[in-house]
């Protein structure tokens, strides 16, 4: 088995002890830190989200999933940023009212800062006023970008860019959403100024808004 299939397997069956060792060596034995992300940790998660929704595992398994996840990712972390932070000026990042998803969100926080932006993440269940708050409170805001995991949140998500767009925030910063369910159509029919199905296009996403 690969370091990289061994790195999935844990994500898979929530060996969180294991992982930092685990992708530590993969890193020592040259993989790319990109296909760990990819092809170790985030296909495993796609993985456990069949399961469960196969009722093969249950939330608790979901949630050490996710903690192993979690683990990795901050040991690839240093590998995968670079040092050109905040030279885009800034992004605020959040996931929406009503959803605790945030392993993808915080991917792509990571990938906005590794594109030279200074993050700003507002967590996860935000509602649509600290958005149109923090807006508020960084005038040097680029880009706002909310995230929803949840098909019952993409609601929470159109009432988000409805709050900011009525709150004059449009004029000021560019907003742009992604998640599991979203997608252009919906980010079109919703007001958003740009959409991304994954962490690498967001940062691609947040660089062509800026511009
Ligand atoms: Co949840 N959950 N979950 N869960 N969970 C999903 C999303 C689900 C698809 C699983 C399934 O049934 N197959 C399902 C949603 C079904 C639906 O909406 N139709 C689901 C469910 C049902 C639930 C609960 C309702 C379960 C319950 O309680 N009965 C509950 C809801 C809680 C809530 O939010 N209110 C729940 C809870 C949880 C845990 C807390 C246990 C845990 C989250 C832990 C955490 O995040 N800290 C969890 C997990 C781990 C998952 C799965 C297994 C993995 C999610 C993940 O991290 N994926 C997930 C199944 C799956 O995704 N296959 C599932 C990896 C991540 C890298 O991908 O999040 O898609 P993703 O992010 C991508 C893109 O979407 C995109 O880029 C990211 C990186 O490439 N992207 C953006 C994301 N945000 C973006 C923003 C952008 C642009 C791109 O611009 C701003």
């Amino acid at each position: 088995m690969s370091k990289i299939q061994e790195i999935a397997v844990a994500v898979e069956t929530g060996k969180v002890k294991l992982i930092e060792g685990l992708v530590q060596e993969a890193l020592d034995a040259k993989e790319d830190p990109n296909a760990i992300l990819e092809e170790g940790m985030i296909s495993a998660m796609g993985i456990v989200g069949a399961k469960f929704q196969a009722n093969e595992i249950f939330v608790p398994e979901m949630l050490i999933a996710a903690k192993t996840m979690k683990k990795g990712v901050e040991v690839l972390k240093p590998h995968l940023a670079s040092d050109a932070v905040g030279k885009k000026g800034k992004y605020i990042i959040g996931t929406v009212a009503g959803d605790l998803h945030d392993i993808g969100k915080n991917l792509v926080a990571l990938m906005i800062e590794s594109a030279g932006f200074e993050v700003i993440d507002l967590g996860v269940d935000v509602p649509p006023e600290k958005f149109v708050e923090a807006v508020k409170e960084n005038p040097d805001c680029k880009v706002v970008g909310a995230s929803a995991l949840l098909t019952t949140t993409m609601e929470a998500l159109e009432i988000t860019v409805k709050t900011m767009i009525d709150a004059g925030c449009k004029g000021k910063v560019k907003i742009m959403v992604g998640g599991a369910p979203i997608t252009q159509e919906f980010a079109d029919k919703i007001g958003a100024d740009g959409y991304a199905p994954d962490a690498g296009a967001a940062a691609v996403k947040a660089l062509e808004l800026a511009s």
